[in-house]
This record gives structure tokens, C-alpha cells and sequence, in this order.
């Protein structure tokens, strides 16, 4: 056991909060850190101490590993929190801090790393006997191996990143003669992504269902599972809405899934919170997909029909403290669901609405939980992720949640950016949603009719320049150029898009935490 005093947080919005949160339940002191677009945010007010780490740009603050591990030390904490996003599933940043004497609140970096290769993943998960889509385990080495598996597995096939995940760099193949050109495009966007050109192949499973598992490893060999979650309303690879139990899996599923998912952890030398994520097809099958080695943004839904707070689980893992539950002793009650509250306008091709916020009425009353990193008045970078908060609801059965979630976002109010509430209320009212009839495929099918583009749409000339702008933004030195800046610190609206920013009351004097104090300035 190494007694945890003080913890630094290396991520901003609501995850920091989330984790600062628990620290103070824990009785540990927290750092945050923060990039100039972020001085004023709510992390920062609600941390003990705050350190100013670089300009905007990620990769000049919250990706800086040597900035973070240098303020973690100067600053006297002796553990660091990475969140999820940015440096979360970096091995390197894992071991960046064991080699400073931190303690890394997350897996071993081996863990991260046998994890990160998705192919090394896919062997774990055959030697574990855990069921997987047909498919290679080891990176295809030329077309003509790729041809032959491709043929053998049977199309259509998806061709992955070996260094992806998540979606990123992945390639669907119905015939022989689309795959030789797919290869190349596969290659090639997997090492501008990952700087790693290696690819495998699968076969493609057809609206599937996206089901993963929540672990907790301690560092004395105990795996327990906290059963799934379900995230198949997702756009583009990003999740909308999730929720435990999935209406799709029962005990004897449940159990199996659980166990399979502690068979991969356990293999992997696995400690600390962590996911297995598996696909689950029409005739209900069940395949190993890829593990991801971090908190998830959805582990709320969890924790509320466990009982069990996660980020408490993952300070005393880290602490090296045995799990305080058996799996015997982890049980289920009712229903949870989250929806993913962002800066986005889904009226205008889905556009980030960064800005500032200037009325915020967050939803409110019994269990409704409100995981966010915004207040009244406060601004929304154009730099990161527009995530602004996540609205957890719980009720004793399904119909019950999705009453409530549909209560919580009407009464869910923010003014001064555009939202995704509007389309999240018309998902949670659709019959095929309140049936659960769901899949990964649901959405793109019922998005037209629920977010019709028409009203403010700006045309794809803009919204494609649009979005070319803030992916330049995000980018390192990006904030260095001419354009007039704001008193943020944060460069002038993007034109003919953002809206206007008005003059934010002073987060200073919202009287937070009175006895906060800046910490020095680097
Ligand atoms: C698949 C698949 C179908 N077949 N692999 C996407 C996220 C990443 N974790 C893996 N993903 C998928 N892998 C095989 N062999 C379907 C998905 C998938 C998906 C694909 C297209 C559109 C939305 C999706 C949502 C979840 C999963």
C-alpha cells in the first residue's frame, strides 16, 4: 500500500471534475492543470491548486508529458489521473510517471501497450478461448495473404488499424476487386493516424450491437466484472446514449460476457478500471472486438445500477489496496441511462457551437445526476472535445429511465451555444429507441428524419471549411497566428460561424471554492 496525499488530474471538462470530485471524497488533495483556453474553467476553480500548462493546442498542454510529469512533481503530488482522451492510454505516459516516482492511476504501461495492438489483443483473446469475429491475429503481411484470408473468413471483410480502435482507420471490403485498393488506403491512413501502417482483417458483422464490459483489476490477481453496458446509438463512432443493463443481454448472456471479459483482463496483466468491448450480431453471437484501458466517458451508467464508484475503485487500486468486492458480492438494481450533452449544432451538419454559455439551468430533481464541466457564464474552447456535461438518469425499471431521461432534457436548459438536447430528446421518443430495438445502425437511419439539415443548414462548403478550421486550431502553433484574439486568450470567432462571444461574468468571483488560489505560474 502506498497511501495516496495528493493527486494530479491531467485532463480538463467533466471527467477532471469527475476525478477531483472523488479525490475530496477520498480525502486526497488535487492539482489541475490547465492550457491558456482554460483558465477560467470549472476544473480549475474546483482543484486545491492549478498550474497554467501551455497554450491551447492539446499537443502544447494536455498532451505535454514532460510539462505534466514536471508540474506533478514540483507540485508535490505523488499520483497522477489521466482521465480518458489525451494521455490516457499512452504507455509512454505510464511510464513517464513511474520513472518520476508517480503513481500512474491506470494500468500498467505493459497493459496499455499489449492493449494498444489490436492484433496482440485479437492472440490474448483466442489463447482465452473468448469468442471473436473470424479474422486475423497478426497484421497482414502483402495483398496476396490479405486476398487468401479475405477469401477464407468469407466477405464482406473490414480491414483495421492494428495501432487503432475506436473506429479510426477502418475499411469495409465486399469483393476481391475492392480490396487491393482499400489496403492501400488502409495503409496509408493508418500511418499519417498511427504512424504505424500495420492492418488485419475481419469479417463484417452486420448491424451489430456494440456491448462492453466494465472490469475492475486489483494488483493481488482479483478481476471482477460490473456487467455491460450497451452503446449502439452512436454517430460516426461517437456514442449519443448509453445504457446498463442492455435490453439485450440477460443473466446467463451477462455472465458469460463477464466472464470472458475477466479471462482478457487476467491475460493481460491487466490492473485498474478497464473495458472489453464486444460486437453482438442478429442471431445473438457474441465476439471479442478490442479492450480499451482507461475510465470511459459512459462508466456512470455503471456505477449507478452497481453501487460501485469507479474513480473511488481506481484511487485505491492504484494505492495497491485489495478490491473491496467478490464477484458474488457485485449485484444489479434497475435501469440506467446517459446522454452525451454537446457544443454541437445536429441542425447544421453537427457543426461544434463552441462559446460562451450564457444561461445554464442544469436538469435537476430524483435521480437525475448532472457529470459536467460547464457553468453559467463559462466558455466553450474551440480547441477540444465539445463534450459539455453527461445527464445521467436512474430508474427501478427501463420504461421508468427513459421517462425520466425524457423529463431531465426538457428541463435541461443552455443558452449562448447550440446543443445536441433537441435530438436526443427525439431519439429517447422514438418507438424502435423505447423498444429497444437498437443497433449501430440505428441512427444513421433515423437521423434524417430527426435532425433534418434544413433550417440553419450553411451548406457543405461551409460546414467542410468550417470543420478544416478547427482541426487547424487544434493543431500545435495554431494559436500564434495574427488574428485578433479574445480576452480568453483564445483567437477570434470563426467567421460567418461562431457566435458572438458576449462579455462572460468573471468566474473569479462566482466564489467556487473560497479558499482557492492559483498556483505559480510556469
Ligand atoms: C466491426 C464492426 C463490424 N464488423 N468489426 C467500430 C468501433 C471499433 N471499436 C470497432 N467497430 C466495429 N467493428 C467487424 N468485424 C462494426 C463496428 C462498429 C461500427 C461500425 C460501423 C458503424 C458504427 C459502428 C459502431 C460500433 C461498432
Amino acid at each position: 500500500m502506498t497511501a495516496l496525499r495528493k493527486v494530479l488530474v491531467a485532463n480538463r471538462g467533466e471527467i477532471a471534475t469527475r476525478v477531483i470530485r472523488a479525490c475530496r471524497e477520498e480525502g486526497l488533495a488535487t492539482v489541475a492543470v490547465y492550457s491558456e483556453a482554460d483558465r477560467e474553467a470549472l476544473h480549475v476553480l474546483m482543484a486545491d491548486e492549478a498550474y497554467l500548462i501551455g497554450p491551447p493546442p492539446p499537443a502544447e498542454s494536455y498532451l505535454s508529458i514532460e510539462t505534466l510529469v514536471g508540474v506533478a512533481k514540483s507540485a508535490g503530488a505523488d499520483a497522477v489521473h489521466p482521465g480518458y482522451g489525451f494521455l490516457a492510454e499512452n504507455a509512454a505516459f505510464a511510464e513517464a510517471c513511474a520513472a518520476a516516482g508517480l503513481v500512474f492511476i491506470g494500468p500498467p504501461a505493459a497493459a496499455i501497450r499489449t492493449m494498444g495492438d489490436k492484433t496482440a489483443a485479437r492472440r490474448i483473446a483466442r489463447d482465452m478461448r473468448v469468442p471473436m469475429v473470424p479474422g486475423t491475429v497478426e497484421p497482414v503481411r502483402g495483398d496476396d495473404e490479405a486476398r487468401r484470408v479475405a477469401r477464407e473468413v468469407g466477405y464482406p471483410v473490414m480491414i483495421k488499424a492494428a495501432m487503432g480502435g475506436g473506429g479510426k482507420g477502418m475499411r469495409l471490403v465486399r469483393a476481391d476487386a475492392e480490396l487491393d485498393a482499400a489496403l492501400r488506403m488502409a495503409r496509408s491512413e493508418a500511418t499519417t493516424a498511427f504512424g504505424d501502417g500495420s492492418v488485419y482483417l475481419e469479417r463484417y458483422v452486420e448491424e451489430p450491437r456494440h456491448i462492453e464490459v466494465q472490469v475492475l483489476a486489483d494488483a493481488h490477481g482479483r478481476v471482477v466484472h460490473l456487467g455491460e453496458r450497451e452503446c449502439s446509438i452512436q454517430r460516426r463512432h461517437q456514442k449519443l446514449i448509453e445504457e446498463s443493463p442492455s435490453p439485450c443481454v440477460d443473466d446467463a448472456l451477462r455472465r458469460t460476457l463477464g466472464e470472458a471479459a475477466c479471462r482478457v483482463a487476467k491475460a493481460a496483466g491487466y490492473v485498474n478500471a478497464g473495458t472489453v468491448e464486444f460486437l453482438v450480431d442478429r442471431e445473438g453471437n457474441v465476439y471479442f472486438l478490442e479492450m480499451n484501458t482507461r475510465l470511459q466517458v459512459e462508466h456512470p451508467v455503471t456505477e449507478m445500477v452497481t453501487g460501485i464508484d469507479l474513480v473511488r475503485a481506481q484511487l485505491r487500486i492504484a494505492a495497491g489496496a485489495p478490491l473491496d468486492v467478490r464477484q458474488d458480492d457485485v449485484t444489479w438494481r434497475g435501469w440506467a441511462i446517459e446522454c452525451r450533452i454537446n457544443a454541437e449544432d445536429p441542425f447544421a451538419g453537427w457543426l461544434p457551437s463552441p462559446g460562451t454559455i450564457t444561461g445554464l439551468r442544469p436538469a435537476a430533481g430524483p435521480w437525475v445526476r448532472d457529470d459536467s464541466g460547464a457553468y453559467e457564464g463559462c466558455t466553450i474552447p474551440r480547441f477540444y472535445d465539445t463534450l459539455i456535461a453527461k445527464l445521467i438518469v436512474w430508474g427501478p425499471d427501463r420504461d421508468t429511465a427513459i421517462a425520466r431521461m425524457a423529463r431531465a432534457l426538457d428541463e435541461y436548459k443552455v443558452t449562448g451555444v447550440r446543443t445536441t438536447i433537441p435530438v436526443l430528446a427525439r431519439i429517447i421518443a422514438h418507438e424502435d429507441f423505447r423498444a429497444g430495438r437498437l443497433s449501430t445502425q440505428l441512427l444513421e437511419r433515423i437521423l434524417p428524419e430527426l435532425a433534418p439539415a434544413g433550417g440553419r443548414f450553411e451548406s457543405i462548403a461551409v460546414i467542410a471549411a468550417v470543420l478544416a478550421e478547427y482541426d487547424r486550431l487544434r493543431r500545435p502553433g495554431a494559436t500564434t497566428y495574427a488574428a485578433g484574439t479574445r480576452p480568453d486568450g483564445t483567437p477570434a470567432a470563426v467567421p460567418g460561424h461562431d457566435t458572438p462571444a458576449a462579455p462572460a461574468p468573471s468566474a473569479w468571483r462566482l466564489g467556487l471554492r473560497p479558499g482557492w488560489r492559483a498556483g505559480p505560474r510556469q
